[in-house]
């Protein structure tokens, strides 16, 4: 799963990122922008490591793209280099800024936030009327198209115009017509407000409709957390009332905007924590794991975490009747431990 991190320039996107890497995570370059690999800390991956005593571990990873690019001009007008390099994330996180710049501006977090949002809106405006007006001359030419995506494309457009995101409709943002499009204010947004150290509300602001979950972090503070030693960094946390590092914070709200569930494995010698979209079918959990144990799967073995915590071990769970078989079509649920089995 990947996030896309944008905001204004100089909203602190930069320095959010430094406090992100503090676990020295794999950073690769491409062509405009930079990918970031961090792992999603789990304390009941750490338990089952003590459990199992596994010779590898293997934590569930969250990737986080920075375009390099300008995200807005002055004119309207976005960069579209920008936003394509955020296009085939899977949620948006929008930094804004909230703290006061070293010239002295005071911040306006509320028209910072609308100014990129309409940008994002205006950029999928013009893919959606485009992609109309090619069904329309398709239409035309007595092409079959599809009447359905040009009900949904019309009814986007109708939002856009409104000046809504997609998001706001998860009919819209769901729409499996419309994926191929990678409309961007159809992304699930976290909005994080870059906060000055001494601040630890959330900006007064009359806030906009649809599933936002705002996240405070004071980017300059807590990146300095990094070159800290561990005892250091407690002290500081606790000084400045802040729960939990940055990097912790920001990287629990991706998993909850993107709606993920972990599950678990343990195979010859290897635990190991899978992510997956809430209401994922032990199909297709199966299928993110390897595409033969989709193709030749016969069952899933689950022991809720919780079951075997209480059990203590897994042959005593099974002992208990924990252990339950089901079937292509049972909903994985939050701290699953799954064991596939599958034909070749
Ligand atoms: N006081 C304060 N300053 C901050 C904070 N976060 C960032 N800054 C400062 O704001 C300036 C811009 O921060 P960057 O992280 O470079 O912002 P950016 O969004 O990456 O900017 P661009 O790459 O130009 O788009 C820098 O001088 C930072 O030191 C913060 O939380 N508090
Ligand atoms: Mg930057």
């Amino acid at each position: 799963m990947r996030l896309g991190i944008i905001g204004l320039p100089g909203s602190g996107k930069s320095t959010i990122l430094q406090a992100l890497t503090q676990s020295k995570p794999e950073q690769r370059s491409q062509k405009g922008y930079s990918i970031i690999t961090v792992r999603v800390p789990d304390q009941r991956v750490d338990a089952l490591k003590r459990l199992f005593t596994p010779d590898k571990t293997v934590y569930a990873q969250l990737e986080y793209v920075l375009p390099h690019g300008e995200t807005y001009k002055p004119d309207g007008q976005g960069d579209e280099g920008f936003w394509n390099d955020v296009r085939t994330c899977d949620a948006m996180i929008h930094v804004v800024r909230n703290f006061h710049q070293p010239g002295g501006e005071a911040p306006h977090p509320q028209e910072d936030f609308l100014k990129l949002e309409t940008d994002m809106i205006f950029a999928d405006l013009i893919v959606v009327e485009t992609r109309i007006e090619r069904l329309d001359l398709d239409k035309k030419r007595g092409k079959d198209i599809s009447a359905e995506e040009h009900r949904l494309l019309e009814e986007s457009l109708r939002m856009l115009e409104g000046q809504t995101p997609l998001r706001d409709k998860p009919e819209l943002a769901g729409a499996h017509l419309l994926k191929g499009y990678t409309l961007l204010s159809a992304k699930p947004v976290l909005v994080l407000f870059n906060n000055d150290d001494e601040d630890e509300t959330s900006p007064l602001w009359d806030e906009p409709s649809g599933p936002y979950e705002p996240l405070m972090v004071r980017g300059k503070l807590e990146m300095e957390l990094g070159e800290l030693s561990p005892e250091e960094a407690a002290e500081f946390l606790t000084a400045y009332h802040i729960k939990g590092s940055a990097m912790e914070r920001v990287i629990r709200h991706s998993c909850g905007v993107l709606g993920l569930i972990t599950f678990f494995t343990v195979v010859r010698k290897e635990v190991r924590a899978w992510m997956v979209p809430k209401g994922t079918a032990a199909l297709d959990a199966a299928g993110v794991i390897h595409s033969d144990m989709e193709k030749g799967f016969i069952r899933a073995e689950v022991l809720a975490y919780d079951e075997l915590v209480a059990a203590g071990t897994y042959q005593q769970a099974k002992k208990e009747g924990q252990v339950r078989l089901e079937g292509k079509t049972y909903i994985v649920q939050d701290g699953d431990l799954i064991t596939f089995r599958f034909n070749i």
